[in-house]
């Protein structure tokens, strides 16, 4: 658990750095908080993602909290940040839920680029490690190589693949692979989209026959649609949940790439205007590399405790 806390925490460096150096930078001194030093502080937390509305808010709620007398340290408003990210965020902490008769049905969707097949591969692992009978659906026909990838992981995982032809409409890929995981009595059928930018009319329309005709196939599924966020991406993760969530109501995100240097305060951007749970989040390529969103693990990892 430690390993994995270190990676994580590593993968929010930047965001971590930017905020614990600004809040000690701007908070350390002894002189009275001035206007200018929230301002800094706000500057501080937009720049890192968080988002104007949760910035604002709780940029307001420091303040009160020092004019009440009740705070007076650097170490105080990060407390009280770690305190509102675990609240905030705790909705992120329950497990996905599942239908408890047929098939949940789950829908992986995103832009580009963004972890989609990896993240679909590494699920399916692990809902088969908890004894769950688990399907995979290639519903990107774009790209030959996208169905190749998901069958990689097929393979590796044991897991079989509902593939389509090469430039099939992705719906009938769905819909047929929904049939498929209803008579085959499977408990998991995660369904892998093509990248599409969430900009691109026509793709999202798209998507949103692929949602209607997965409702046709089983009525109420699906049952999850998750956006797979790079967590790099920065403040265009907002931007992509707000045109995928028109197209495809979203339940969910998985914030990928976190071992890299990632920005994975948009979570927070996100959360606050959608109100969507983080599932999940990705911090490596191979199938272990994923885990549950932890809300006091990350709150730790983006406003540290002790020596900034
Ligand atoms: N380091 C790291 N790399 C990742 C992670 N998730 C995915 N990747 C890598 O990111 C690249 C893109 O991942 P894919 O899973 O193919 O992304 P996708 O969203 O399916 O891409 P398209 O289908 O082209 O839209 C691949 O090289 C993956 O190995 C992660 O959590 N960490
Ligand atoms: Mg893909």
């Amino acid at each position: 658990m430690k390993a994995f806390f270190e990676k994580f925490k590593s993968g929010l460096n930047i965001t971590r750095t930017t905020i614990s150096r600004s809040v000690s930078s701007i908070f350390s001194s002894n002189k009275p908080w001035t206007d200018d030093d929230y301002d800094e502080l706000e500057a501080a937390l937009i720049g890192s993602d968080l988002g104007i509305s949760y910035t604002t808010r709780f940029v307001d709620d420091i303040r009160q909290r020092y004019n009440e007398g009740k705070i007076s340290t650097a170490e105080d408003i990060l407390q009280i940040a770690r305190e509102d990210i675990i609240s905030l965020m705790s909705d992120s902490s329950t497990e996905l839920p599942l239908q408890t008769s047929g098939p949940t049905i789950i829908l992986m969707v995103g832009v580009n680029g963004s972890g989609k097949t990896t993240t679909t591969g590494k699920l399916g692992k692990k809902f088969q490690d908890e004894g769950k009978k688990v399907m995979f659906a290639a519903c990107d026909t774009f790209r030959a190589a996208a169905i190749e990838q998901l069958k990689v992981w097929g393979e590796r995982t044991n897991i079989p693949v509902i593939a389509g032809k090469h430039g099939q409409d992705p719906a009938s890929v769905a819909y047929d692979a929904c049939k498929s995981a209803e008579a085959r009595d499977i408990d998991i059928l995660l369904i892998d989209t093509a990248g599409r930018q969430h900009t691109k009319k026509g793709l999202m329309d798209e998507l949103e026959k692929v949602v209607r005709t997965i409702d046709k196939a089983l009525p109420g599924a699906p049952h999850q649609t998750l956006l797979v966020v790079d967590g790099s991406a920065g403040s265009n993760g907002l931007m992509q949940a707000r045109e995928f969530s028109k197209a495809a109501p979203l339940d969910g995100l998985c914030l990928t790439k976190l071992d890299g240097s990632g920005k994975g305060g948009i979570v927070v951007a996100i959360h606050e205007e959608l109100a969507l749970p983080v599932r999940y989040i990705g911090l490596g390529e191979s199938p272990e590399d994923l885990q549950p969103f932890d809300p006091s693990f990350f709150a730790e990892a983006i406003f540290p405790e002790g020596k900034l």
